[in-house]
């Protein structure tokens, strides 16, 4: 007789043409998730350049057009191709699951969306093939500077082209998952059982139907200005300048929450589950997300303080109150983990380093909100530092979380936990050595966008500080990346349900089905799995 081996995983099986026709909300979770991880990897190229050259003062290495190519292109992508992206791939994979519903209400819409994103990904990129380069306005593309006085390459069209087919895939994205939410949820599970990561992508999801067409239509005016003989912009001719700013920051600002949500959702996923308690607060946590999508919509002009067009004391008095629904999610996590029996696995150690930086980015973004200090900081490295503390130490490093929290259930095998946690250590602290001495050097004056600085005023210590800590943090990326590639090698079985997870994603074998599940647990609190596998502990 023989020994029963555990039943290893179904081995993915790697077949180019079913992954390129697929209309799997998985696969096409997955293909979001990898390409967008891609950017992410050619965006940090792109600001390791820019650490390089501001090493030390002097211009050493690359040009002042190329320079203003690489943080155009740079922010382009970590903003529009990798964060927000990543967070409706995850959404793509996870939302069906988690309300056990067996795919997306539009399948092939759903393949569409994630095509229109590589189209218009790959469309910026084509910017540095042509002649002039690629677009060099920044990722804000204020004009005049955009304007073909400005910039009179292709780029900015390509640019401009790119974002549009990246607009269009987000909204029909943003239409998906609200029909699937709303009409596909598994019998018993009513709004008020739903996951906080679904909640979070749902209020994501009008968060985007509301923002991204105000952007189409700045794009698209831009593009009519440039080449077609438009004036919406030309003072000259009577257009507004200030009007691009409205439109742009009408959505700039809704997308930093769009950036945001998805990874608070992932943050709620993971603390309740590593504290060994249920979350703390749960329709809190829900109405304060809701809270904040309706002051995001109300917040804008705090980007444009120093124009002198808006109404300063309105805008800011938004901002201030936009701490408060935040807040609430602090104490829920802190709640969550009070007393609980805390497990410091991989996606825990990144949720903590998740709520330590972004924290720090919060609280400084409420003293950006505050005019007289925004007079000051306006357009100096405070404001990079402070973006970075968001959506880098927050929205990346939650990123990270979910990748090593999920990566059994899409692969079937357990996450390296050993090279997971140092590499979380070390991108904390690289993480802060790269990006605390902006604050400094925002404080001390020095302008963000520029090329070079003078020696002697204080601005180069911290500036190499920052480049030094910029290696830190490469480091910290290559052995995450080495995470991932021991747990593909190894291939340990994880089961179905390796951390006790709570949502129904964890009911399902890893990899799920393609139909998603065999049988439905009944659900009958906001944690089905954890209440099927504890029934003692059910009331
Ligand atoms: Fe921001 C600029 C204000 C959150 C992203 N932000 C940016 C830019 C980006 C960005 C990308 O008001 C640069 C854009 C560019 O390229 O020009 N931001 C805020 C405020 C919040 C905030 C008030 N930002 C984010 C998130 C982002 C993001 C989230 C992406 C993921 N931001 C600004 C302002 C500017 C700005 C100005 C323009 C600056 C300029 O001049 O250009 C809030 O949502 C943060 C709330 C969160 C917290 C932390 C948790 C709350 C707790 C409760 C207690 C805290 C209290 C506050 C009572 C506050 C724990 C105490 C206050 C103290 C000062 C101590
Ligand atoms: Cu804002």
């Amino acid at each position: 007789m023989t020994v029963a081996t555990p039943a290893r995983p179904r081995t993915p099986r790697v077949d180019p043409l079913a992954w390129l026709t697929t209309t799997d909300h998985k696969r096409i979770g997955v293909l979001y998730m990898v390409t967008t991880f891609a950017f992410f990897i050619v965006g940090g190229a792109l600001a390791a350049v820019i650490r390089l050259e501001l090493a030390t003062p002097g211009i050493d290495y690359v040009s002042r057009g190329t320079y203003a190519e690489l943080f155009t292109i740079h922010g382009t992508t970590m903003i529009f191709l990798f964060v927000a992206p990543f967070g409706l791939g995850l959404a793509n994979y996870l939302v069906p699951l988690q309300i056990g519903a067996p795919d997306m209400s539009f399948p092939r819409m759903n393949a569409l969306s994630y095509w229109l994103f590589l189209a218009g990904g790959l469309t910026i990129y084509s910017g540095f093939l042509t002649g002039g380069g690629s677009a060099a306005a920044g990722w804000t593309a204020y004009p005049p500077l955009s304007e073909l006085r400005g910039s009179p390459g292709p780029g900015t069209d390509l640019w401009i082209v790119g974002l549009l087919l990246v607009s269009a895939s987000s909204i029909m994205t943003a239409v998906n998952l609200l029909t699937t939410i709303f009409l596909l949820r598994a019998p018993g599970m009513i709004f008020w059982r739903m996951p906080i990561f679904t909640w979070n992508v749902l209020v994501t999801s009008v968060i985007i139907l509301i923002s991204f067409p105000p952007f189409a239509v700045a794009a698209s005016l831009l593009f009519v200005d440039r080449r077609l003989g438009g004036h919406a912009y030309d003072v000259a001719a009577g257009g507004s300048v200030i009007l691009f700013q409205h439109l742009f920051w009408f959505f700039g600002h809704p997308e930093v929450y769009v950036m945001i949500l998805p990874f608070f959702g992932v943050i709620t996923e993971i603390v309740p589950v590593f504290s060994r308690k249920p979350v703390f607060g749960y329709s809190g946590f829900v109405l304060a997300t809701l809270g904040i999508a309706a002051y995001s919509m109300g917040v804008w002009a705090h980007h444009m303080f120093t124009t002198g067009a808006v109404s300063n004391p309105f805008f800011s008095a938004m901002s201030f109150l936009i701490a408060v629904p935040t807040g609430v999610k602090f104490f829920n996590w802190i709640g969550t983990m009070w007393r609980g029996k805390l497990v410091f696995a991989t996606p825990m150690l990144f949720a903590l380093a998740f709520m330590l930086n972004f924290l720090v980015g919060g609280v400084t973004g409420v003293m950006l909100a505050s005019p007289p200090i925004d007079y000051q900081a306006q357009d100096t490295y405070f404001v990079v530092a402070h973006l970075h503390y968001v959506l880098m130490g927050g929205s990346v490093f939650a990123i990270f979380a979910a990748i090593a929290f999920w990566w059994p259930k899409v692969t079937g095998w357990r996450f390296a936990d050993l090279p997971g946690r140092v590499s979380a250590l070390v991108l904390l602290v690289g993480f802060n050595l790269t990006f605390w001495p902006m604050f400094v050097l925002g404080l001390r004056g020095m302008q963000r966008r520029v090329i070079d600085y003078p020696s002697s005023i204080g601005f180069d210590a911290p500036n190499l500080v920052s480049s030094l800590g910029t290696i830190v943090l490469g480091i910290g990326v290559l052995t995450f990346l080495s995470a991932i590639v021991v747990s593909w090698r190894r291939k340990v079985p994880a089961g179905d349900d390796p951390w006790g997870g709570y949502s129904l994603e964890w009911s399902t074998s890893s990899p799920p089905p393609e139909h998603n599940f065999d049988r439905l647990p009944p659900i009958r609190s906001e944690r089905p799995t954890f209440d099927h596998a504890h029934p003692e502990l059910t009331p």
